[in-house]
């Protein structure tokens, strides 16, 4: 480029100079499906447009998650390899790791360049001393000048104000799937359960991270139901981690025909649409292409960028799963000459 123009300096564009698209909060299932089964062409423009009225196109959000507890969970998530439920048995449980070994692990994450760490316990619901331990926990990690979230399971009003007090700043607690479809995948608590913990962590003010996970088996209208749910909610989440199921041996859905009745994987475009319509239906939310992306090749991981997923995880663990190694991360958002978001 000439005059010492470089595409670094120049402002992204924002399509047309049209109103913003409104924030919505009344979406149905039936509109939501009707963006999903837009032409391809047309939903990923409309939702490349929604996220540039919002959001730097460039820009990454890299959060990094740490298992604090992991195993012997008590729920019976099919999905879900810390289960005690399934009858494999799932990975080992062990106990509630120590104060100082996090604080190692979120300074290695924050040198990596993540610039929020998510921790992570197998839990129905914290118990009161864990909670404490918990707490001290967010307070060190904040001190490193991350962004904190945690998942715990279900919260009460007065567990969700004492993290509040902490100085959370993320709760993640995911509706998982349809409300019709739910019971398919969770007996031993409700989707209900699920709205009165998110309504108490918005009550005591904590920013809320409210996804789900496509691949379970699920069919179009679940997947519509599930981003319609979301994007029904009084306040739309501040980040939204969109899974895409990983299935772990000795999980009830680890089986292929299980977890689909043709066995087929999920399509990678139908899995972008998806990520569309969130994007289109949320305007103002972080979209999270969160499990899964070690399946996903580097071509479909950048359609899903296209469509308005503006947030991963970083790191060569999930919880328990594998994710992509942090090399290769870079090395994507370098050839796609995508920046990270800073602290
Ligand atoms: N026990 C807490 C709870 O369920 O609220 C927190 C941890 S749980 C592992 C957090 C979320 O991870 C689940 O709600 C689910 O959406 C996602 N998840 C768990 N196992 C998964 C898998 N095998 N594939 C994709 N997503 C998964
Ligand atoms: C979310 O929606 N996905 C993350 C995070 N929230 C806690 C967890 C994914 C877990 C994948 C399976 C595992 O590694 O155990
Ligand atoms: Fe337990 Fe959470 Fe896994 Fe369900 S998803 S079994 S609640 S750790």
């Amino acid at each position: 480029m000439s005059d010492g123009i470089t595409a670094a300096s120049l402002p992204y564009v924002s399509p047309m100079q049209a109103p913003p698209s409104p924030i919505r909060t009344d979406w149905t299932r039936d509109e939501v499906a009707a963006l999903i089964a837009l032409p391809f062409p047309e939903l990923l423009f409309r939702a490349q447009s929604v996220h540039r009225e919002h959001f730097d196109p460039s820009e990454m959000q890299i959060s990094t998650l740490l298992s604090i507890k992991t195993g012997g969970c008590p729920e019976d998530c099919a999905y879900c390899p810390q289960s005690a439920m399934h009858e494999d048995g799932g990975v080992k449980a062990s106990r509630l790791m120590a104060v100082e070994a996090v604080m190692k692990e979120a300074r290695a994450a924050r040198d990596a360049g993540a610039a929020r760490f998510c921790m992570g316990a197998a839990w129905r619901s914290p118990k009161e001393h864990d909670l404490e331990t918990v707490c001290a926990m967010v307070e060190g990690v904040k001190s490193l000048g991350m962004e904190t979230c945690v998942t715990l399971g279900m919260l009460d009003n007065s567990q969700a104000h004492r993290l509040r007090d902490a100085g959370l700043d993320y709760y993640n607690h995911n509706i998982d799937t349809s409300p019709e479809y739910y019971g398919e995948i969770i007996s031993t608590r409700t989707y209900q359960d699920r709205l009165d913990t998110l309504a108490n962590v918005r009550d005591a003010g904590i920013n809320v991270c409210c996804g789900g996970i496509v691949g379970m088996g699920e069919d179009e209208n679940d997947r519509a139901g599930l981003i319609a749910a979301l994007a029904s909610m009084p306040r739309h989440p501040e980040s939204v981690p969109i899974n895409m199921l990983v299935r772990v041996e000795g999980t009830p859905l680890a089986k292929k025909d299980a977890a689909r009745k043709d066995g087929a994987e999920v399509d990678p475009i139908e899995f972008v649409r998806i990520i569309a319509a969130a994007r289109i239906t949320m305007p103002t939310s972080r979209v999270r292409l969160a499990a899964g992306r070690e399946d996903m090749n580097d071509e479909a991981q950048t359609l899903c960028f296209l469509a308005g997923a503006n947030s991963i995880f970083y790191g060569e663990k999930l919880l328990t799963t594998p994710n992509p190694a942090a090399s290769r991360d870079m090395r994507l958002l370098q050839r796609l000459g995508m920046h990270t978001s800073g602290v």
